[in-house]
């Protein structure tokens, strides 16, 4: 079998989405996510410059080595464009595999190692009354694992708080706005918000929070003490992990389980995080860190340190990704939990899929290959908007983390 087409398709149902596409000689296609939130088009043109005119005539089956020709080959290595580039190949790679061999991708990672995967999702609130209204919403849709976000008392729209009822995207189109960041009050309000959570629903519940990389490593060594009486799941993006070694301050002065990853692109941003024993969850994504090649031997090397998974599951992967990691989830040992921001009806329909939610936990389906298609000609009604994240600065002016 040969790769005879490529072709990167840019839609923006509600938000923007780029997705690879790749043809074979026989007839069989696969799709792989290419979406890196804000920066978008750097993606797709990395791919239809530099990737697609080496791979065309390749053997599809050759995901290793097309994995490590694309790596090593580029000379100039990591990077989240260069590895959402490498991620799309891999996972169409992958699509088409399992298409070929019919099967679904989960048995070519290793076969089902649990029938369905444990999800968190997003509660958020302006306020923690909201909050506990938001909560209560989540629980009722059978939801066992929330992350919880409210507003905070004298900051206007921080970053992570829906706007208003219905799903939260937290892109916006046009140029990025900005807001005001305080650390005092956020510090002084979160341990408030999880004691009225857990005394309005009690111990069962699963709770989440992240704190978007705000804090130094003090600081979140100071949240995550004052939060463990309140027993949460994890307490995630505590600090910048940039330098690995701020999580051994915050490892050293509190027992509340520490994921963060989100923003890494290979295993070389998580390498000491991981053999330390710094963090209990990796976030990485099988788009933004190299696929499902490079994502699998992450995931083993953590298993070795006793660190599980809870890759990153927002609205700006794309349903390619999300089945991607469904089939991921399913087939390793060292699964923990896998973020579920559901995507809006729109992108559903540009994005048909096999994979399903029902009671807390999906399940990545029984199709062949990922499950997911693309609907080329309603997403062409869609063309790109160019949207980016929010900026965040101190009430000083001070640009910080988000
Ligand atoms: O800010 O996906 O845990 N989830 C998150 C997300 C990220 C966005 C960035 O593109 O922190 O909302
Ligand atoms: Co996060």
């Amino acid at each position: 079998m040969k790769i005879v087409n490529a072709t990167v398709i840019i839609t923006s149902p509600d938000r923007n989405f780029v997705t690879l596409k790749l043809e074979t000689d026989e007839g069989i296609y696969g799709l792989g996510d290419a979406t890196l939130n804000g920066r978008e088009l750097a993606v797709a043109s990395y791919l239809n410059d530099h990737v697609i005119p080496c791979i065309l005539g390749r053997d599809p089956f050759q995901t290793e080595d097309i994995w490590q020709y694309l790596y090593r080959g580029a000379y100039w290595r990591r990077g989240p464009v260069t590895m959402a580039a490498i991620a799309a190949v891999d996972v169409a790679l992958w699509d088409i595999k399992g298409k070929a061999l019919n099967t679904p991708v989960y048995n070519l990672l290793g076969g089902k190692s649990r029938e369905s995967l444990l999800v968190y999702c997003h509660a958020t609130g302006k306020d923690i009354e909201h909050a506990l209204e938001d909560v209560a919403r989540h629980r009722d849709l059978g939801y066992k694992a929330i992350r919880v976000q409210s507003g905070i008392p004298g900051l206007e729209n921080p970053y992570g708080i829906a706007k208003g009822p219905g799903n939260y995207e937290p892109a916006e189109r046009g140029l990025p706005s900005e807001h005001a960041w305080a650390t005092e009050p956020y510090l002084r309000h979160v341990p408030a918000l999880f004691a009225r959570i857990r005394t309005h629903f009690g111990e069962d519940l699963h709770l989440l929070h992240d704190c978007h990389h705000r804090l130094t490593p003090i600081e979140a060594s100071r949240l995550g003490k004052e939060l463990e009486p309140f027993d949460l799941f994890w307490l995630e993006d505590p600090t910048p992990a940039e330098h690995q070694e701020s999580f051994k301050l915050i490892r050293e002065h509190t027992t509340t389980p520490i994921a963060v990853g989100e923003v890494f692109n290979t295993i070389w941003d998580a390498h000491d995080l991981i053999r330390n024993q710094w963090i209990d969850y990796i976030r990485m994504s099988v788009v933004h860190s190299g696929g499902l090649t490079h994502l699998k031997k992450i995931a083993d090397f953590a298993a070795l340190y006793q660190v599980r998974t809870g890759c990153h599951g927002a609205t700006d992967l794309s349903p390619v990704t999300m089945a991607a990691a469904l089939h991921f989830g399913t087939a390793i040992h060292n699964f923990g939990i896998q973020e579920h921001m559901p995507h809006t009806a729109e992108t559903d329909a540009v994005f048909p899929h096999h994979y399903s939610f029902k009671d807390g936990f999906m399940h990545p389906g029984n199709a062949p290959g990922l499950g997911v298609d693309l609907d080329e000609s309603l997403a062409a009604k869609h063309p790109y908007q160019r949207a980016y994240l929010p900026i965040n600065r101190k009430l000083d002016g001070t640009l910080t983390d988000w």
